[in-house]
């Protein structure tokens, strides 16, 4: 029951229960969502759409579709949407469960198929999830295509073919249609942002900021990393934040190494390192910043040369970021330096401990999909920009993850309020304990 009621807590002020008088509805996310549309159907004109809020469940919440979301703005789950380009019958139709009166008493008011959800929408027609076998009959041609958001699977490329479960049932609606996956086109739309959703970014990014500096006072030798993730999650959740965007990473000492080490339960000590990644969501949008803290306020001079190492090469990439170019050259820039600054104990080069890429777009998702790996980057879109260095045998781990918009010039530090560099971590320390 849990998760069904946040199903209406999560989103809620947003986007939610618009059917129902006193809860507000954003007109401006209904805009937002009707234009993507627009811009998708010119994509994919060439069969119909249907796509569906699957229910799926991350941190024991109720999360919606993000693709599903991305074009309806609505969040009710077990929607589907289904577009139709081209066709004389509306172009859009969103598919609503009845209401179920004697459910609500139990989970709470739900959007209801008809023209009052329609209007607020913003969408041509609002049906019973009913009524789709029978559109769909009229709507799709019996042997054309249709673009479904399909599940995530491990061998899955984009243009595949494909039919799994939950899927069965259009398989069974259409057994002729030839069923691909509308993520490319829809990751294409997604990787460039609009003001308005830069500006749902740019405060995921202000509410996480609030987190790595009320982390502060909880970090220091005899402390517990739970302490940190409780002091950081309560100011996102306070701040407005629906949640963590992804569990929150507090690793210290030998834990700092570990990428997604998510366990938070170790006691810290003097001398250790603590690498804190997390990102707050806020009203949909996620942010994803990580700093890198001496536990017991000043980084030891070993740390410290890792730390600058680290430091350089966030500079050498963020450089690099400006409309046309890949992550390519900018993983270069950031592992060159890598490599060629600083030795481990066996007097090797460090580039071997740098594991991971450089970034990775933000959005709707932490690791918002892409349409292509090597599309170059445009204004308006946000990525990460995020080396490190993981010394295993001297428990030296160093991360550095800021949040920037690609502008038409360059790029945005989203994240500039927090601060980067060694003596001003340890200064930010010093004042909050
Ligand atoms: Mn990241």
């Amino acid at each position: 029951m849990r998760s069904k009621l946040f199903s209406h807590l999560c989103l809620a002020g947003t986007v939610l229960l618009v059917s129902q008088p006193g809860f507000p509805s954003d007109s401006q996310l209904s805009r937002e969502a009707r234009a993507r549309r627009m811009a998708y159907l010119e994509r994919a004109s060439e069969g119909v759409t249907l796509l569906f809020n699957r229910s799926h469940h991350d941190l024991n919440e109720y999360v919606p579709d993000k693709n599903f979301y991305y074009l309806t703005g609505c969040d009710e789950p077990g929607a589907v949407l289904l577009l139709t380009p081209g066709s004389d019958a509306p172009r859009e139709t969103l598919f609503l469960a009845k209401r179920d009166p004697r459910q609500e008493r139990w989970t709470g008011p739900r959007m209801a198929p008809g023209r009052e959800t329609a209007r607020r929408l913003g969408m041509q027609q609002v049906l019973s999830l009913d009524e789709l076998p029978a559109a769909l009959g009229q709507r799709a041609p019996p042997k054309g295509k249709v673009y479904a958001n399909l599940p995530p699977g491990p061998h899955r490329k984009a243009g595949d073919e494909c039919c799994l479960e939950p899927w069965v049932r259009l398989r069974q609606w259409l057994p002729e249609a030839r069923i691909l996956d509308a993520g490319p086109e829809l990751a294409f739309l997604r990787m460039k942002k609009s003001e308005w959703e830069i500006e749902k970014i740019r405060r995921a990014v202000e509410i996480t900021m609030a987190g790595h500096r009320h982390a502060l006072p909880a970090i220091g030798p005899g402390r517990f990393e739970y302490e940190v993730e409780a002091a950081i999650e309560y100011q996102f959740r306070s701040r407005g934040a629906t949640r963590p965007a992804f569990p929150s990473i507090v690793g210290s000492g030998p834990n700092a190494v570990i990428l997604h080490y998510a366990g938070n339960n170790r006691r810290m000590s003097s001398g250790d390192l603590v690498v804190i990644d997390v990102g707050a969501e806020f009203e949909g949008y996620s942010a994803d910043l990580t700093r890198t803290y001496p536990v017991s306020g000043r980084f030891t001079r070993r740390q410290k040369e890792i730390y600058n190492i680290v430091l350089s090469a966030q500079e050498a990439a963020l450089k690099q970021v400006r409309p046309g170019v890949t992550f390519e050259p900018i993983h270069r820039a950031a592992l060159q330096t890598i490599d060629s600054r600083g030795r481990d104990r066996q007097g090797r080069s460090l580039g071997r401990y740098f594991i991971h890429g450089t970034g990775h777009h933000l959005g709707l998702e932490v690791h918002d999909p892409v349409s292509d790996r090597g599309r170059p980057l445009e204004p308006g879109m946000v990525i990460t920009i995020e080396p490190g260095i993981y010394i295993p045998e001297e428990n030296l781990g160093i991360r550095i993850e800021d949040d920037v918009l690609v502008t038409r010039d360059g790029y945005r530090i989203l994240s500039r309020g927090l601060p980067r560099k060694a003596k001003e971590i340890e200064r930010m320390m010093g004042e909050n304990r």
